[in-house]
């Protein structure tokens, strides 16, 4: 899988990050719901230190609510979490309170030192594709004015008050994907986070049926209309995508598959299952516990 990030344009964006960080209160880490693992880069909790975050996972219409919940027990362990769709709205209404809740504390300090109460300041933070403008067009729907430039901001970027004790910053921040493995890649692929001309969307294709068949096996059996096995191939036909001499066009069949696998009207999938999760970390801790034994095996040769 080809990874459209060069070295260069990570560390321009890191920069362009570390620079917009450090105007704001705490960050809205935006995640893909469908991808509450895969669609986040640890780095930017590297980048962040002690600065209170909030994840959220967006596009949660098209994610197995099930799923979501079960996410949501899980990284509440590390920070609020809450599950929206930018483009229905659903949950958006949640973010400005849990805003507030978490810094609340802040609030009194700044008040406990005599400083004016100001605004907290926010921006988002994620990866390309998530929904970053859509949820800052979201959250700036409601507010009434820009409240203009302000210095040592990033040239370009504005804060805009949403709320009487919030300002968002209207330029969200592009963190790049962490490319773990293969699978990851795939993942990132079928939700949309990489552009389609560096993807082969016939390999995508087939990982992702053979996923559906195995994680949704009832949704693909809907979709496929109860053939068994349908292939690209099978759906290049139902689909008319015929070439001359009625051979199926598979690049066509390929990407009608993605386009409506992406757009939900397959049914709602969550790529990153939290079972997976848990089992990843128990073969982790499994893999220290060898390391341990090795490290005492060196321990007791030296001795
Ligand atoms: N179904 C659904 N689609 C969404 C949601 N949020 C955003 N989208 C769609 O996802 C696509 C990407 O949204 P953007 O808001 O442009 O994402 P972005 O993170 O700003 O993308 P870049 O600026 O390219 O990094 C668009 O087609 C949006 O309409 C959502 O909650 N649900
Ligand atoms: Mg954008």
């Amino acid at each position: 899988m080809s990874i459209q990030w060069f070295p260069g344009h990570m560390t321009k964006a890191k920069r362009l990050l570390l620079d917009q960080l450090r105007w704001v209160d705490v960050v809205i880490e935006l995640g893909d719901a469908r991808l509450p693992e895969s669609s986040r880069n640890p780095l930017l909790q590297e980048m962040l230190g002690d600065k209170p975050k909030i994840v959220i996972l967006n596009k949660s219409d098209l994610a197995d609510p099930i799923q979501t919940e079960l996410w949501i027990k899980e990284l509440r362990k590390v920070s609020p979490v809450l599950a929206v769709s930018a483009a229905t709205g659903a949950g958006v209404g949640k973010i400005v309170p849990t805003l507030e809740r978490l810094m609340a504390d802040k609030i009194e300090k700044w008040a406990a030192k005599g400083i004016r109460a100001r605004a907290i300041r926010v921006m988002v933070v994620g990866i390309p594709n998530c929904g970053k403008s859509s949820l800052v067009n979201n959250l700036i729907g409601s507010a009434k004015a820009k409240t203009g430039n302000k210095p040592g901001v990033t040239r370009g970027n504005q804060w805009i008050r949403i709320h009487d004790k919030v300002e968002l910053m209207d330029t969200p921040g592009l963190l790049w994907p962490k490319f773990e493995d293969t699978e990851v890649g795939i993942k990132l692929g079928a939700a949309g986070a990489i552009r389609d001309e560096v993807l082969n969307l016939e390999e995508l294709s087939i990982w992702l049926l053979a996923w559906l068949k195995q994680s949704y096996p009832d949704s693909l059996q809907r979709y496929t209309e109860n053939v068994q096995d349908l292939d690209l191939e099978g759906i290049g036909r139902k689909r008319g995508c015929l070439v001359k001499g009625g051979q199926v066009d598979i690049f066509k069949a390929a990407q009608i598959f993605i386009r409506e696998f992406r757009a939900g009207s397959l049914g709602r999938f969550t790529l990153d299952r939290i079972e997976e999760k848990s089992r990843k970390e128990e073969d982790n801790s499994f893999e220290s516990d060898i390391t341990n034994e090795h490290s005492g095996i060196e321990r007791d040769a030296q001795n």
